[in-house]
């Protein structure tokens, strides 16, 4: 495997799957709703297998990552079960993703449930400093699990934010307060909606009874740390089931 471009065909990544409103809408917004990527099926055991992951991990899930207060997480989902390479072999996403960043690798697959009255977040980029527009590091999607609504801790957003060469903490008095310019990314479960990870973001409180459940499928510019150092953490069965172009995508040999 030599290039991104090679990768992305042999994942059969092609130039029908994101048209030009969608690169248009992604580039001045910085985010951009793909309705319809998971099926019923595909949803119904990824909840059956993050609810067994979190069992099984218990008060350790989410450590090789990131642990929340008020949060359910779960890290390194490439190497916790096949029904998450979608997350990282997706057409549609892959080829939002690369729109964003051109060449790149895997940096990190979590998952996030915010629970019943918590999950608010401060407004944040998922990298540590501004950068002028158009030279972005991260890229970020979030595969809704639950339908995100008004109610239950759908992240909010601040449309073209990524473009304003300024964290939020630079500029607001208190992050994890409103701003007048967000707004909530909802859908219904089955949607990924690709971000711009320099566009202001973060999680809200969920004042529903039930978590909001999400995956993260977070990637970087290739070369660049990875969130999670995919090499280090892959294990045998996870190289032995993925295509040369899918271990293009993390990064690994
Ligand atoms: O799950 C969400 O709503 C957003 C989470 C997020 O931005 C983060 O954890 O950095």
């Amino acid at each position: 495997m030599v290039d991104i471009a090679t990768a992305l065909r042999e994942l059969g990544v092609s130039p029908r799957h994101l048209s030009a409103p969608e690169k248009a809408r992604l580039d001045e917004d910085g985010f951009l709703p793909l309705p319809g990527i998971l099926s019923a099926g595909q949803l119904q055991v990824i909840r059956r297998r993050l609810a067994e992951l979190a069992t099984a991990e218990g008060r350790r899930a989410g450590a090789e990552v990131h642990r929340e207060e008020g949060t359910d997480r779960l890290a390194d989902l490439v190497n916790k079960d096949p029904v998450f390479d979608v997350c990282f072999t997706c057409p549609p996403v892959l080829a939002a993703i690369a729109h964003v960043l051109g060449d790149f690798t895997l940096s990190s697959l979590n998952s996030r449930a915010a629970l019943p009255g918590h999950g608010q977040q401060r407004l944040h980029a998922d990298w540590g400093e501004a950068v002028s527009p158009g030279n972005y590091r991260v890229c970020n999607s979030i595969w809704l699990i639950d339908d995100f609504t008004e109610f239950n801790g759908a992240t909010r957003v601040v449309p073209g934010s990524h473009r304003s060469a300024r964290l939020p903490r630079e500029v607001m008095a208190d992050p994890v307060g409103p701003h007048p310019g967000e707004v909530k990314m909802l859908g219904t479960a089955g949607t990924v909606v690709i971000f711009n990870s320099h566009l202001w973001h973060g999680g809200t409180r969920n004042v529903t009874s039930r978590p909001r459940r999400a995956l993260h499928s977070y990637f970087c510019r290739r070369g660049l740390k990875q969130q999670l150092d995919q090499r280090a953490f892959l294990r045998p069965g996870t190289l032995a089931r993925l295509s040369p172009a899918a271990r293009y995508i993390l990064g690994v040999p």
